[in-house]
């Protein structure tokens, strides 16, 4: 394998802080269900994926273990794989990082991962109600946790760390105490959400920017977006596919997801053509700009607090 620099002066690739290279296109997992295994293996042996993003909260990691385990079977070397997984809120004290993670790497039959992602800034009692009861949202002792994945890095359990669902606050917070500042930073982001506040942050500190949701989750739907389907007929492209691209050429790796191989396949053929400029700003000009995950639903108790918004969630940076 060429090294990691070598590696990102190819479309494929983008490198982190850390020297290392995160495929540009990687594999989403949230809500793949029952599929899971066979996607992952799908998209590795048969569609040229590298990196397959899942946590411990989608309850999959099991299934990814498993599509990995059989890519690695048909011949495909661990080194070349990056593997994503993200602490859940319940798991954010600590003393509990460390375990979390083990479980994760059990599950996933591997013994370390490539990135370990903070998935939400905000602290769970173990069986949170959704929404949350009054006292189910707990004080979330950042700096702790963050030392905490700090430690796994040296110990070789993981090879870079990150964050999620992070305002700019809370980024800065975290940049005050951090030894090792986070290599990649996940964001909902879309045409239909740009997110450009935390992405400008995020260059500004030299950290690595994914965008979930590319296609506006099955909620938003952006595939059918009268805009983005006219520019995917005039290049002769899918929606998918100009969705995926209009993220890579802003500079941020991408982990859009699908349980159907010929999607799987379909959103990896990104490489080799652009969107020329003109298409792109109309791209960006999509209207209604408006978060699909705001947090509500997880965090949010309009009585008790302490987030009474999904404003509040965001540090009222939206
Ligand atoms: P995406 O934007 O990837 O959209 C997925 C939806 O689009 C599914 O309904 C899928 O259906 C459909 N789809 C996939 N490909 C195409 C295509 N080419 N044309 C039309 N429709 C298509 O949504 P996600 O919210 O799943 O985000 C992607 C990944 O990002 C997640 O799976 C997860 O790994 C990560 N994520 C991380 C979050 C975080 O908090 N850090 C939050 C949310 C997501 P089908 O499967 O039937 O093809
Ligand atoms: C609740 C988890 C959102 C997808 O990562
Ligand atoms: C872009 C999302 C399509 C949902 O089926």
């Amino acid at each position: 394998m060429a090294s990691a620099k070598a590696m990102a002066q190819d479309e494929h690739h983008f490198v982190l802080k850390s020297g290392h290279a995160i495929p540009a296109v990687g594999l989403g997992t949230w809500r793949a269900g029952s599929d899971t295994a066979h996607s992952v293996q799908t998209a590795i042996t048969e569609a040229g994926y590298r990196h397959v993003d899942t946590a411990a909260q989608y309850g999959i990691e099991q299934e990814v273990g498993k599509g990995l385990k059989a890519a690695m079977e048909a011949g495909i070397n661990r080194k070349d794989l990056f593997v994503t997984s993200k602490i859940w809120c319940t798991n954010l004290a600590p003393e509990r990082v460390r375990p979390a993670l083990k479980n994760t790497l059990k599950d996933l039959q591997l013994d370390y991962i490539d990135l370990y992602l903070i998935h939400w800034p905000f602290r769970l009692k173990d069986g949170a109600h959704q929404p949350p009861e009054a006292g189910e949202v707990l004080e979330f002792d950042m700096e702790g946790v963050w030392r905490e994945m700090e430690r796994l890095v040296t110990d070789g359990l993981v090879k870079d760390i990150g964050i999620c669902n992070f305002s700019v606050t809370k980024l800065n917070r975290l940049l005050q105490s951090a030894n090792i500042p986070p290599a990649v930073c996940q964001m909902e982001m879309h045409p239909g959400w740009k997110n450009d506040k935390i992405f400008e942050a995020c260059k500004k500190h030299g950290i690595h920017v994914t965008a979930y949701s590319p296609l506006g989750s099955s909620e938003k739907n952006l595939a059918h977006d009268p805009v983005v389907e006219k520019i995917a007929n005039k290049l002769n492209k899918t929606p998918g596919q100009v969705l995926i691209k209009w993220a890579l050429q802003r500079g941020t790796s991408v982990i859009p997801k699908s349980t159907k191989d010929e999607r799987i396949k379909e959103n990896m053929q990104v490489f080799g053509w652009e969107i020329p400029e003109e298409d792109f700003q109309v791209l960006c000009g999509i209207k209604d700009e408006k978060r699909v995950l705001t947090g509500e639903e997880l965090f949010v108790n309009k009585t008790h607090g302490p987030y009474k918004s999904a404003s509040e969630v965001w540090d009222n940076e939206d």
